[in-house]
């Protein structure tokens, strides 16, 4: 990878030598190092078998960023460098792409939140830029990964997996999977919503994880949101949702221990609060009535994406043990449990 990585780096007239370079396991799919230097950068080698199309992600990026300096010109919107040759990806040997950010220095992220103040400046973050971008017409950006959260297709990929997953591994996952069945509710519930017509296609940010938010460090403050791969069309339940997924508990999708999963009110209310203070002005009364259906359903979906990868033999999501995905499904169907049963039902 260190050969790699020089000939990557020499592309963008960078130098190997200058850095100390580190490896970042926050996410499931990307490989990510922080280049730290006299300037710091962020390099990424993007996974070529989940983004097909990585120049999509590009063109994605330049509507948005064009957009967004004509009318918002001290928005930071986090954008790639470009090589000497003016390309935004470089691709290497094996055909994998790379791309690389510029630090942001003084930021921070956190993987789990903090406070009520911090849910509510990071929900009003990933509001504000699905907000800035609402004029724009969702049809010109391009579908970087097709039903990525089609409830439905997620519920037929699970039930494939049942028939075409690992035998053994269908026998120590028995509960979690009659638990995704019995969740098949929010299914129905979602293709109806979905049929209504009542949900606006959007420009949506898509993975509204607390850790793809930059925060000044030592405050509660917002720098930018970050990871906008997946900046595309899509329903505002799908940013509400993905908050409320990451934000409520006080641990992260990772933790085994399921009795330390609960959801915070005060937190929940803040990820509401701070997400219609930028969306309120644009989202339809319609829109308005199913904003408690955001966090279950999102949930519910990435607690199935974690069973069906551990069903088939963990090709998706990057692991560092081999139940992992079987841990971070439990997790999610514990936390799902606890939003259901929530005082404020959806
Ligand atoms: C993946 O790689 P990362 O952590 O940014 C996934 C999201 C899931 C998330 C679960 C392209 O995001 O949809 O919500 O893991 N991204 C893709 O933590 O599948
Ligand atoms: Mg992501």
């Amino acid at each position: 990878m260190k050969d790699q990585i020089k000939d990557i780096l020499a592309s963008f007239d960078l130098d190997v030598a200058q850095f100390r370079i580190e490896r970042i396991n926050s996410g499931h799919i990307n490989y990510t190092y922080k280049l730290s230097g006299r300037s710091s950068f962020i390099l990424q080698r993007i996974n070529k078998s989940v983004f097909t199309k990585p120049e999509w992600i590009a063109h994605n990026h330049g509507l948005a960023q064009t957009y967004l300096k004509e009318n918002f010109p001290d928005y930071l919107f986090l954008d790639t460098l470009k090589t000497s040759t003016g390309l935004d990806l470089v691709y290497d040997k094996d055909d994998f792409p790379w791309r690389i950010f510029p630090y942001i220095e003084g930021s921070h992220t956190v993987d789990e939140v903090g406070n009520a103040a911090q849910a509510f400046n990071a929900a009003a973050a990933f509001g504000a830029l699905s907000k800035k971008l609402s004029p724009c017409d969702p049809h010109q950006f391009k579908v970087i990964i097709s039903n990525f959260h089609d409830l439905d297709f997620r519920y037929h990929q699970f039930e494939d997996a049942l028939a075409k997953g690992i035998a053994a591994r269908k026998v120590v996952a028995a509960s979690l999977i009659s638990k995704c069945q019995e969740y098949h509710f929010l299914v129905e519930r979602y293709s109806k919503l979905k049929a209504s017509g009542k949900l606006r296609l959007r420009i949506t940010h898509n993975d509204t994880k607390i850790n793809n938010v930059l925060f000044a460090s030592g405050s509660n403050e917002v720098l930018c949101v970050i990871d906008l791969d997946t900046l595309m069309p899509g329903y505002f339940i799908y940013d509400l949702g993905d908050m409320v997924r990451t934000f409520v508990s006080p641990v992260s999708e990772e933790e085994s221990d399921f009795t330390k999963i609960r959801v915070r009110e005060e937190v929940k209310q803040a990820i509401e609060e701070g997400y219609l203070s930028e969306m309120r002005q644009v989202l339809t009364k319609e829109e308005l009535e199913v904003l408690s259906f955001a966090g279950p359903m999102m949930t519910y979906m990435i607690g199935m994406r974690f069973l069906t990868d551990y069903l088939m033999g963990d090709t998706y999501y990057q692991i560092s043990s081999p139940d992992q995905n079987l841990i971070r499904a439990g997790n999610q169907f514990c936390l799902l449990e606890h939003l259901l049963t929530q005082a404020h039902q959806y």
